[in-house]
């Protein structure tokens, strides 16, 4: 089974418009989607339909807090998470039809002490039944900025696979517990290393520098040309055919819940790079965020390439 860990989950609202943007203006939303959001939550709908059992975890608090319980509901997810007196924030992607998609991410609510304390000493217990975990997204205000190192130290003392998916200082924290695999971008990458990434070489150079540290999996996921896999056996180029996008948001997350599968399944690191950009190019055919149909994934899957570099 998988369990994805939240912290600071969301309702992922996306707003679909016919008209480009005019700021000062009142804007009509043609299509709204409502999703249980944060990047957790596409990690658990995305390998729930790439037919993983699936648990989502984290932190929910309010009124959101049970509407996004009852979205999981409608996706047919089992949760289990840590309810906080905190409001769980919204998360708005607006897309424009002359432009493609534009983010405002809440910072969240804030998340007292005594509440981390009570989630990492219930954590154990939440991911035992659990062969990989991932943990993704922000972490709420208010946390360590070394609670991902302590939740990824946590998973591996149970022997288990433990994917983290998150940039910063979090990023950086979380490394020192050598994760089994992580998934920055390639802003996350300028971040961490605090340089510009000017070449497909930088990418390689820097994937490789956190491969050094032991991390076994190193994914960077390039948007439109795929994504990069160091790991034991070399470095792998996937990329994808040309598609037409309709909501890039959440194909990263697609990417992190393809990659759970796979190593659930422990299928070979090209096989996973392979199904995970088929993955994440099937999300962003979708208007919604987070979700795919896995016909579209089978057909994108035979057009992926991979090079091995
Ligand atoms: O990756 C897309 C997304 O998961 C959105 O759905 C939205 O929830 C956002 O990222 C949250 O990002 P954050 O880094 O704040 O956890």
């Amino acid at each position: 089974m998988i369990t994805t860990v939240t912290l600071n989950a969301s309702i992922d609202k996306a707003y679909h418009l016919t008209q480009r943007i005019e700021n000062g203006t009142v804007m009509r939303v043609a299509n709204t989607y409502n999703s249980a959001g944060g990047k957790g939550l596409n990690v658990a709908r995305v390998a729930r339909l790439c037919g993983a059992d699936v648990k989502a975890a984290g932190l929910v608090g309010g009124y959101n807090g049970q509407y996004l319980e009852s979205l999981l509901e409608s996706d047919g997810i089992p949760f289990e998470f840590e309810h906080i007196n905190g409001e769980t924030r919204s998360c708005i992607n607006i897309l424009d039809p002359g432009y493609g998609s534009t983010e405002y991410l809440e910072a969240g609510c804030d998340v007292t002490p005594e509440e981390e304390t009570a989630f990492l000493k219930k954590f154990p217990e939440i991911i035992i039944d659990s062969d990989v975990i991932t943990i993704s997204g922000s972490a709420p205000n208010g946390m360590g900025k070394d609670i991902y190192q302590k939740m990824v130290q946590i998973v591996k003392d149970q022997g288990k696979k433990v994917i983290l998916d998150t940039s910063g200082e979090y990023l950086e924290e979380g490394l020192k517990s050598i994760p089994t695999m992580v998934k920055p971008n390639k802003d996350e990458i300028e971040m961490l290393f605090n340089i510009k990434i000017h070449s497909q070489i930088d990418v390689i150079k820097y994937a490789r520098k956190i491969y050094e540290k032991g991390i076994p999996y190193v994914v960077i996921s390039l948007g439109g040309d795929g994504a990069l896999l160091v790991c034991e056996k070399g470095i792998y180029q996937g990329r994808p055919p040309e598609i037409e996008v309709v909501n890039t948001v959440g194909c990263g997350d697609s990417m992190v819940g393809a990659f759970a599968v796979g190593l659930e399944r422990n299928m070979e690191p090209e096989d996973i790079l392979k199904y995970a950009v088929a993955v994440a190019s099937a999300n962003a055919l979708s208007p919604k965020t987070g979700t795919l149909e896995p016909v579209k994934r089978d057909e994108i899957i035979q057009n992926v390439k991979i090079i091995k570099l």
